[in-house]
C-alpha cells in the first residue's frame, strides 16, 4: 500500500512533513551555548502525518508536532511529540487522513474526529500546562516536560467559546494569559471573546462583543488598558463551507478593520477603526499607550499574503509583488472616532524599509513603550542558489535586530541556500536592558536534512551565532514557539 506525500511545493523540500517523534539528549553543538540560557524553546510545527486525502492540502492544515529544546548549563536536548489530538488519533486508527479542506468540517470523512483542530500554530507553557494551540478550536494541554497529551483544554470548564486565539500574550507584570477567540460561536460567527486567565489559571475578566462580519483574526495586540483586535480582509461563509469550499476568501473591498476594547469596558464601549483596502495585517511586534495615543507595530502587506485562500474569482496575487513592511498604526482614543469613508482611512506609518515578518519582542515590556524589535527579514539583492529553484513560501534569509524608535537595523545573512523560522528572545539575565540578550532560531538547510538551532548576541547581530546546536534530521518549515525560564517550569513541579 502507498504511502506517499504529493511532489508540490506544498509537501517537498522545506515543507516535506519531517513525521519525526525523538528524544535527543545533548544535541551536538558548535560554538557554545551561555549558561545564562536556562530553559526550554517550545516551538510546533504543522507536520501532515498522512498524505492529504484530497491529494492536496495547504500547510496550515498540518497536525501540530511540538519540539522542546531544553537548554541546560550550556548543553542542549530535543524532545519531538505529535499533539494526539482526536482528530490524528483517527487517523492512526484507520491509518490514512480523514481530514478534507482546511478548517471545513464537511470535507470530512465521515470517520474524522468531531474536533477537527491540528493544534499546530504555538505552544505556550502557562498554569503548569504547554498548551499547543490553533485558532479554530480549544487548546490541547501537554505536560511541558514529557510533552504527552493531556486533553483538550477548556481552562477547567471555564472557557466557553468553540474556538481560542494562537497568539496569547502573557502580562508581564502579573503572569495573566490575556487572550480571546474569533469566530467564537462556532463557524463563520462574528462573535468575539476577549478572556484573562491570571497565573494560577483562574479566569479573571470574559467579554463577549460582536464583529461587523466573520473575518480571520490571526493575532492582537493588549497595552495596559485596551485591547486591539485586528480584523483581516478574509471573510467567512457557511454555505460556501458547505459546497465544499475554503474556510476562508480574500475580499479585497474590505478594509483592514481593527476593534479597540477598553481592558475595564464591556461591549457597548468597543470603538472601530478601518485602513486601507485590500491589506493584511500580519503579527503584532509589540504596541502600547502614550499620551492618549496607542500605538500598534506590526508588518503590513498590501494584497493577500494567502495565496491558498484566494478571491471569489480564484485569484491571487503574484508572490513578487507582495512585501510585508514593517508598520505603525496610531489610535487616537480620544479623537473624533472613525467616520468609516475610505478617505479618512488610517495610514499606519512605515518603521523600516525591508520586508520582514514573524517579529518578537522584548517580551518583558509587552503592551509598553518599547524599542527592541526582533524579525524575519528578507533582502531580495543577497546571493541565492538558483539551483533550488523558486524561493518557498514564507522565505526570509536574514535574522534582523530592528530598533524601531532610530530605525537602526543590525541582521546577520547565513548564506545563499539557508532561511530561518521565527525567532524568539531570551534576556541576558532578568534585570538586563530592554534587548539585551540572546536571539534563537531555527535555521533550515535547503539543500541539507540538517536544520540548526541558531543562538545570536542581540547585541551583535551581524557577528553570526555564538552557537550552531545540530538537529540530526530536517524540521518542516513551522509557525510560532515561545521561550520558558527553567525555574517557571519547575515552580509548577512543586
Ligand atoms: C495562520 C496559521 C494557521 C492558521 C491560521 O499564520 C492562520 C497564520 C498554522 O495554522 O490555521
Ligand atoms: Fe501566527
Amino acid at each position: 500500500m502507498s504511502l506517499k506525500f504529493p511532489e508540490t511545493p506544498e509537501f517537498t523540500g522545506l515543507y516535506k512533513p519531517s513525521r519525526v517523534e525523538t528524544e535527543v539528549f545533548d544535541l551536538e553543538i558548535e560554538g557554545e551555548v551561555p549558561s545564562a540560557i536556562n530553559g526550554t524553546f517550545f516551538q510546533v510545527s504543522p507536520d501532515s502525518y498522512y498524505p492529504p486525502m484530497l491529494g492536496k492540502d495547504i500547510f496550515f492544515n498540518g497536525d501540530g508536532l511540538v519540539s522542546a529544546f531544553k537548554f541546560e548549563s550550556g548543553h542542549v536536548s530535543l524532545k519531538r511529540r505529535y499533539v494526539q489530538t482526536d482528530r490524528l488519533r483517527a487517523q492512526w486508527k484507520e491509518r490514512r487522513s480523514l481530514n478534507g479542506v482546511y478548517r471545513n468540517i464537511y470535507t470530512n470523512d465521515p470517520l474524522a474526529a468531531d474536533n477537527n483542530t491540528t493544534a499546530n500554530t504555538t505552544v505556550l507553557f502557562h498554569a503548569g500546562v504547554l498548551l499547543a494551540m490553533k485558532e479554530d478550536a480549544l487548546p490541547y494541554a501537554l505536560d511541558p516536560e514529557t510533552l504527552e497529551t493531556l486533553g483538550i483544554w477548556d481552562f477547567n470548564g471555564q472557557i466557553t467559546s468553540a474556538t481560542f486565539t494562537a497568539h496569547p500574550k502573557i502580562d508581564p507584570d502579573n503572569g495573566d494569559l490575556l487572550c480571546f477567540a474569533y469566530e467564537a460561536k462556532g463557524d463563520g460567527t462574528p462573535d468575539i471573546a476577549y478572556f484573562e486567565i491570571d497565573a494560577t489559571g483562574k479566569l479573571k475578566k470574559e467579554i463577549w462583543f460582536k464583529a461587523p462580519y466573520a473575518a480571520m483574526i490571526h493575532d492582537f495586540a493588549v497595552t495596559a488598558r485596551h485591547v486591539v483586535f485586528p480584523l483581516i480582509p478574509l471573510t467567512v461563509d457557511v454555505e460556501r463551507m458547505k459546497a465544499g469550499g475554503q474556510h476562508f476568501e480574500w475580499q479585497p473591498d474590505l478594509p483592514q478593520l481593527f476593534g479597540i476594547l477598553p481592558r475595564d469596558g464591556s461591549a457597548d464601549d468597543v470603538m472601530w477603526f478601518h485602513g486601507p483596502k485590500n491589506g493584511f495585517q500580519g503579527h503584532t511586534l509589540n504596541s502600547y499607550e502614550e499620551d492618549g495615543m496607542l500605538q500598534v507595530d506590526m508588518p503590513v502587506t498590501m494584497g493577500n499574503i494567502f495565496y491558498f485562500f484566494p478571491e471569489a474569482d480564484g485569484s491571487v496575487p503574484l508572490p513578487e509583488t507582495l512585501s510585508s513592511q514593517l508598520m505603525r498604526w496610531t489610535f487616537n482614543l480620544n479623537g473624533p472616532g472613525d467616520s468609516g469613508a475610505d478617505e479618512h482611512a488610517l495610514q499606519p506609518r512605515p518603521l523600516t524599509s525591508f520586508p520582514c515578518e514573524f517579529p518578537r519582542c522584548d517580551e518583558r515590556f509587552a503592551g509598553k513603550p518599547y524599542e527592541h524589535g526582533f524579525v524575519l527579514a528578507f533582502d531580495p539583492t543577497l546571493p541565492f542558489d538558483e539551483t533550488l529553484g523558486e524561493r518557498p513560501f514564507q522565505f526570509f534569509n536574514q535574522l534582523a535586530h530592528v530598533n524601531v524608535r532610530t530605525g537602526e537595523t543590525d541582521a546577520w545573512y547565513p548564506g545563499n541556500a539557508q532561511c530561518f523560522q521565527e525567532p524568539i528572545f531570551v534576556p541576558r539575565s532578568s534585570d538586563a536592558p530592554e534587548g539585551d540578550g540572546y536571539v534563537i532560531a531555527l535555521l533550515n538547510h535547503l539543500h541539507g536534512d540538517d536544520t540548526e538551532v541558531v543562538v545570536l548576541d542581540s547585541l551583535k547581530m551581524a557577528a553570526g551565532p555564538v552557537a550552531r546546536i545540530k538537529i540530526p534530521f530536517r524540521l518542516r518549515m513551522s509557525l510560532h514557539g515561545n521561550w520558558t525560564p527553567a525555574e517557571a517550569l519547575a515552580a509548577s513541579h512543586s
